[in-house]
């Protein structure tokens, strides 16, 4: 009989006992299936290692700010139909995020929103009509983004991601543990900024969680023809960022998750992705026809997982919730909304002079030539009406 070497190296007892290389993505891979902790028809799922439920108090709480941040996004829906509003994206079926991001944070946290987290700031407190103010057209996003640590709500896919990058850096710097959490969407995660923020929060261990809420469809352009990756959590990997997937309407596990992602990042442990997957319930914004892309069977479906009901379901069966506490929380929801509706159909008056003021510190020529333009449009519109 000859041996080989190729033989020889086969019956080796070393390679037979040979350690299997340390994979050095594995700490920073999402888990393979979204985290659960309560099935889609709010039962407890067994404990999870990695993520223990939050207390129940602070689901009660959760519960009460998605019904009330439902209501408001109704309401501001109807809005848009009465003409009080120019445009409303809305966040149904994205209560658990929008709420549970807020929760997962401080106050002197800072939360870098889009154009879809309207709920998610009036969660945080912020005066609902200050919230709409952009979206009824005016110059400036409604509240003082210095005082509520809340940047304006950005239209600019991604560009938030760069901006929580530098102030979660600067924070840092100056000595301060303020986390800095950034919304997204998934047709987002396509954007150049949205890497170029990753990549810096990394590189500089800068604080920042980046929320990517996939809702499936960027507009009309729906996951598939958005990205091949196996989930959108796999993009913090190549950037040496720790990500986890969950299940977005599973408020329990939405909370959990991104309490431990804040946590992280608080810690000095750098930057976490976290990506919710859940689903708009309504159009992109008032302006679009969602019918003509997506089937009513799709929608109905994710209605079947609705997380305000798996919540309610759940906190019944802790005994947090009764009729009695459900129909008051429904009241306050319902007052909320008749406020703003009162105070949102009250007249607003905006001086159009006001457009040009705080463009530039100091105005450049084409400002102040296109300034004078609406002064004497708006002077001879003031003739004009006053010859009739
Ligand atoms: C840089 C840039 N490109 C294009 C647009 C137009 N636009 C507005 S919303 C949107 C879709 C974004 O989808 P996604 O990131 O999934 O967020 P969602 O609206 O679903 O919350 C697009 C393409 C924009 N606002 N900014
Ligand atoms: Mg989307």
């Amino acid at each position: 009989m000859t041996t080989t070497p190729e033989a020889v190296r086969r019956a080796s007892p070393r390679r037979r006992r040979a350690a299997t290389p340390p994979d050095p993505a594995k700490p920073l891979l999402p888990a393979t299936d979204p985290v659960r902790l309560l099935d889609p028809a709010g039962t407890p799922l067994p404990a999870h290692a990695d993520y223990p439920e939050p207390p129940v108090e602070a689901l009660a709480d959760m519960y009460r700010r998605m019904v009330i941040g439902r209501r408001f996004d109704i309401q501001a829906t109807a809005l848009t139909k009465q003409g009080r509003l120019a445009v409303y994206p809305s966040s149904r079926g994205q209560e658990a995020c929008q709420v549970g991001a807020i929760l997962a944070l401080r106050e002197d946290d800072w939360v870098f929103p889009t154009y879809r987290e309207s709920m998610a700031l009036v969660s945080r407190g912020i005066d609902p009509v200050e919230v709409l103010t952009l979206l009824r057209g005016d110059w400036h996003c409604g509240y003082d983004p210095a005082a509520r640590h809340t940047a304006p709500q950005c239209t600019p896919l991604a560009t938030q991601c760069v901006h929580a990058a530098g102030l979660a850096y600067g924070e840092a710097y100056q000595g301060r543990d303020t986390v800095a959490l950034a919304f997204i969407g998934d047709g987002a995660t396509s954007e150049g900024d949205f890497h170029e923020g990753v990549n810096f929060a990394a590189v500089f261990k800068a604080p920042v969680v980046y929320f990517v809420q996939n809702n499936k469809y960027a507009i009309s352009v729906p996951l598939s023809r958005q990205t091949a990756a196996p989930s959108l959590a796999y993009k913090g990997v190549g950037y040496g960022v720790p990500s986890e997937q969950v299940d977005g309407n599973d408020p329990v596990a939405v909370l959990a998750v991104l309490t431990r992602a804040v946590a992280h990042a608080r810690a000095g442990k750098g930057p976490f992705l976290v990506e919710a997957h859940t689903y708009r319930m309504e159009p992109h914004t008032n302006a679009d026809d969602a019918t003509r892309y997506r089937d009513g069977a799709e929608v109905d479906a994710w209605r079947d997982r609705d997380p305000v009901a798996r919540l309610e379901t759940y906190l019944r069966a802790r005994d947090v919730l009764d009729d009695a506490r459900v129909a008051a929380i429904a009241e306050e929801a319902e007052a909320y909304a008749a406020d703003l509706r009162t105070r949102m159909n009250a007249q607003p008056t905006v001086d159009p002079m006001s457009l040009f003021d705080h463009v530039y510190a100091e105005p450049t020529p084409q400002l102040v030539e296109q300034r004078e333009q609406v002064r004497a449009e708006l002077a001879a519109a003031a003739d004009e009406e006053s010859e009739r």
